[in-house]
């Protein structure tokens, strides 16, 4: 493990830095304050460091100070060096963000000891943070298609849009639903179910763009929000993630199921003002739009129709308005 030892005595230095060599540390040396902290700033800095009390320009109180200011993830566990006269001051010295000190001069096997607890505090703030980030992805993701969750999806979405009205730019906003999907699961059961909407999932994320977002919205639901995406392009991609799940039946140990999707449409941001759940309103329409009219097909939502017909910017080809194939 790396160490950065903080002194501007010489002979205190190279002392502490035999100990160290001795018991297995790599060292990193610091001849005042302000070397030890421009250490600490990198990246790469070492997670445990001895800082002498009295240094000329920064002193470790101050060191371990700005330290604390900066926070960030990556913690730096710190022992204070400081000499007996200044035993008095331990309270500040702990003030200041230091975990622990040792007052001069220190006994080597006390110093040993008092660094190991420091190790363990380390490695337990470090397993913490795993868990911690593994517990994000839990949340941001669905268990069972590796899909983004509901939240995620819908936080990207909000995230797009005011993009898209910074850089006025548009952002596709695709709903699609698996057509019939309960008689999938009254014919080859729940777990044919589960295969399908894994596979759907994994077809859909081949289809889109690796900047586009797939969400599972609900049970056989999904939304794709496509940043810089206009309704031809929105209406293309859309053909493309109806094909990806109608073309080819999805092999399960239950059987060979045939699967369709259906697509609603609409396009946010740039001149139009709708709000998300507005947005999400008018793809939920043109959703059932295309589940009324036969299913496996795509339905671009009114309110993107009437909008884009007013502005002269983009024509909406007469063949996409709704699409109907069988
Ligand atoms: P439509 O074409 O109108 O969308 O018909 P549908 O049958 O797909 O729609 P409906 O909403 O009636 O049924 C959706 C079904 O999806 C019901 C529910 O049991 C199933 N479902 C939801 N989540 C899961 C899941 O995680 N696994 C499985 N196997 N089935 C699920
Ligand atoms: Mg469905
Ligand atoms: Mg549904």
């Amino acid at each position: 493990m790396r160490i950065l030892v903080a002194d501007d005595d010489p002979i205190h230095r190279r002392l502490l830095e035999a100990f160290l060599v001795n018991w297995d540390y790599e060292v990193v040396l610091a001849h005042d304050g302000e070397e030890a902290w421009s250490i600490l700033q990198q990246n790469d800095s070492p997670k445990l460091a001895i800082l002498d009390w009295m240094m000329p320009g920064r002193d470790g109180p101050h060191v371990c100070r700005e330290l604390r200011k900066r926070g960030g993830n990556s913690y730096i566990y710190v022992l204070l060096l400081t000499a007996n006269s200044q035993k008095d001051d331990i309270v500040v010295g702990l003030e200041s963000g230091a975990d622990d000190f040792l007052t001069k001069p220190y006994n080597a096997n006390e110093l040993r000891a008092r660094l190991r607890s420091g190790r363990r505090i380390l490695e337990l703030q470090e397993q913490l943070l795993f868990a911690n980030d593994a517990l994000q992805f839990q949340l941001a993701h669905d268990p069972l298609t590796g899909m983004l969750s509901r939240a995620a999806i819908l936080e990207t979405m909000r995230i797009e849009l005011i993009r898209s009205r910074r850089e006025r730019t548009t952002v596709g906003i695709l709903m699609a639903d698996l057509d019939h999907f309960k008689q999938i699961n009254d014919t080859y059961g729940h777990l044919a179910g589960d295969t399908v909407l894994r596979e759907a999932a994994k077809r859909m994320r081949a289809s889109v763009r690796p900047y586009d977002a797939v969400g599972r919205y609900g049970g056989e639901e999904f939304l794709i929000v496509m940043p810089g995406c206009n309704i031809s392009g929105a209406m293309r991609r859309s053909e493309d993630l109806r094909n990806a799940i109608g073309k080819k039946p999805v092999d399960t140990p239950e059987g060979i199921i045939p699967v369709t999707l259906s697509l609603g449409v609409t396009v946010g941001g740039g001149v139009n003002t709708a709000e998300l759940e507005e947005l999400l309103r008018t793809a939920d329409a043109a959703l059932y739009e295309a589940k009324n009219r036969g299913r496996n097909q795509v339905a671009l939502s009114t309110q993107s129709q009437e909008l884009f017909a007013k502005s002269s910017k983009e024509s909406i080809p007469e063949e996409i308005v709704v699409e109907r194939k069988t």
